[in-house]
């Protein structure tokens, strides 16, 4: 059912069509085409975090629907704006994460070919359509809110994803009666049939060595998969997505991060692999998926149900829904397989600290200082990957933020601001190498004008440490890697925020005591001890010391 308004202007349809469906606060910056927007934001209150790059408010959004659960929204000026956005948008797609990308278009009249525009683009929704879900572009003022409902559909049913609204500037700013249409209603997909499910859970209660890989969609269905993993006392393993989706501290956990060789041990020697929520994916496997004797898979998305690896079972549907009617189907086992539990878990943290040994002294300081319901945003940086993933628990769901299929720098500062944003309660860690943090250091002084008491370590090697160590690795030339090492906490106050050089990592915790009691975001700058740190400070010569 829907109302029809009085006279409103585009902007205004836009705007109460993104309250009509639970938008509190909009991520963005204004221009020129999009000022009956940001006019219907003032005038109605609705929140909004000015960003210093439209790349920042992508990725903060981003942030806030990971850590929220919540779709993020967007909104840009057009042409450069828009495409500004776009690397956060594709970051949004392949890692499921509901972000609505709104911008202005070109008028509703404009020639195909085009006319030299101010911010004109050849086009901009095309380019767009291939980051998200879809890219749609509205023709009226009355389609407005049809098409914000049907974007909220899309990201809030089946498979999260980010959608792009394109409204031409002419409708935007156009006045008429609009149609509101009235938020709709969601009830969870309903789980695949019962006697697909019995088949699964029969199948189930013969394994003799069942283990359960957990992804990101299985965020919300925590509470079950505890429950289902109890049934059939078996090890849980979560992705970079999943990561505190099963409590670290339960017996049955095996590790946080899947690219291990013991995970592939595991998998490999396992009758009975479950995924839940997981696309299997190569950024998760680094080396492919090791061979499965059954898999049972638990997917809401029909088609990423048969994506990467054939499926015995593929049970479409919600995760909490389909885990709830399989765990009442499994029979159940006794505490037999907590002791191979154990051991899965000591391998698997064998494998993590051996790779992460770099990192190790840094992040147990953390660890210790670090509450319980702290969320961690992290970059594409190793004190992530090798680190962080593996060796640092978080104890929360949808309190990792870490950009697994795009792998993209620069996540990791704005994407913090998000999450804060929408937590204002929690302490909220960022975790940056050098070279990542340069691409979204503006966002500092966004962070530092909404006084977010965000803490954010920066392990600085003196530039792209990773990608150094491949070149070396390739017996390639070292050639373009080395950053040289900027004043980061001059910078840093320079831009308003508390930042400190810690020459000695035992002072880590009281750092992050302080920064989360602070008024404002704090840096910490770290040295990082390893070879591509030794290797890259020995490239930027004296001036480096
Ligand atoms: C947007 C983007 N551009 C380029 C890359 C390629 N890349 C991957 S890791 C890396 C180095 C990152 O340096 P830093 O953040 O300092 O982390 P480190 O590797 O030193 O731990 C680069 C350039 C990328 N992942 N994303
Ligand atoms: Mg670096």
């Amino acid at each position: 059912m829907s109302e029809v308004s009085p006279s409103i202007t585009g902007g205004e349809a836009l705007i109460a069509a993104l309250a009509e469906h639970g938008t509190e606060v909009v991520f963005g910056i204004p221009g020129t085409h999009n000022l009956a927007a940001y006019a219907a934001m003032a005038a109605r209150g609705m929140r909004h975090v000015l960003v210093h790059h439209e790349q920042g408010a992508g990725y903060a959004a981003d942030g806030y629907a990971r850590s929220s659960g919540k779709p993020g929204v967007v909104l840009t000026t057009t042409g450069p704006a828009i495409l500004n956005a776009a690397a956060a948008a594709a970051q949004a797609y392949s890692d499921s994460v509901p972000v609505l990308f709104i911008s202005p278009g070109m008028p509703v009249r404009h020639p195909g070919l085009g006319n030299g525009l101010l911010h004109e683009v050849k086009d901009q929704s095309r380019a767009m359509s291939s980051v998200v879900s879809y890219s749609h572009r509205v023709t009226s003022l009355g389609e407005i809110p049809l098409a914000v409902a049907q974007a909220f559909a899309a990201m809030t049913t089946g498979r999260p994803r980010p959608v792009h609204l394109e409204i031409p500037l002419d409708v935007l700013e156009e006045r008429g009666p609009a149609v509101r249409p009235l938020p709709m209603v969601v009830s969870p997909r309903p789980p695949s049939t019962s006697e697909t499910i019995a088949a699964a859970a029969r199948s189930l209660s013969r394994a003799r060595r069942p283990v359960i890989v957990a992804g990101g969609g299985a965020g919300g269905a925590r509470d079950e998969l505890i429950a289902f993993a109890e049934a059939l006392d078996a090890p849980v393993f979560c992705t970079a997505n999943g990561k505190g989706i099963f409590p670290p501290d339960h017996p049955l956990f095996a590790g946080d991060g899947v690219h291990h060789p013991s995970v592939r041990d595991a998998v490999a020697a396992s009758d009975a692999v479950i995924g839940v929520g997981t696309e299997l994916a190569p950024s998760d496997w680094w080396l492919g998926l090791p061979p499965m004797k059954q898999l049972v898979r638990i997917d809401i998305d029909p088609q990423a149900v048969h994506v990467n690896a054939v499926a015995m079972h593929p049970l479409v549907g919600d995760a909490s829904a389909t885990l709830a009617v399989l765990t009442t189907g499994v029979e159940r086992v006794s505490g037999a397989r907590q002791a191979s539990a154990a051991s899965l878990r000591a391998a698997h943290r064998e494998d993590a600290r051996r790779e992460g040994s770099d990192w190790l002294s840094l992040l147990s300081e953390v660890e210790e200082a670090l509450p319980r319901d702290a969320i961690v945003a992290g970059d594409s940086a190793m004190v992530c990957y090798y680190g962080a993933l593996s060796n640092l628990p978080v104890f929360a769901p949808r309190s990792f933020l870490y950009p697994t299929g795009g792998g993209t720098l620069g996540f990791g500062l704005p994407a913090g601001i998000g999450a804060q944003v929408a937590n204002p309660d929690r302490p909220v860690l960022i975790l940056h190498g050098d070279g990542g943090l340069m691409f979204s250091l503006a966002e500092l002084a966004t962070a530092v004008r909404m006084r977010l008491p965000l803490a954010i370590i920066v392990v600085d090697n003196g530039g792209f440490g990773e990608i150094r160590n491949e070149m070396v690795d390739r017996a390639d030339r070292v050639h373009a890697v080395a950053l040289g090492s900027p004043d980061l906490v001059s910078v840093a106050r320079g831009l308003g925020c508390r930042a400190v050089h810690v020459e000695n990592l035992a002072d880590i915790g009281a750092h992050l005591r302080s920064a989360f009691a602070a008024d404002r975001p704090t840096l910490l700058h770290v040295w990082e001890d390893s070879r591509a740190a030794h290797g890259m400070r020995a490239a930027a010569g004296p001036a480096f010391a």
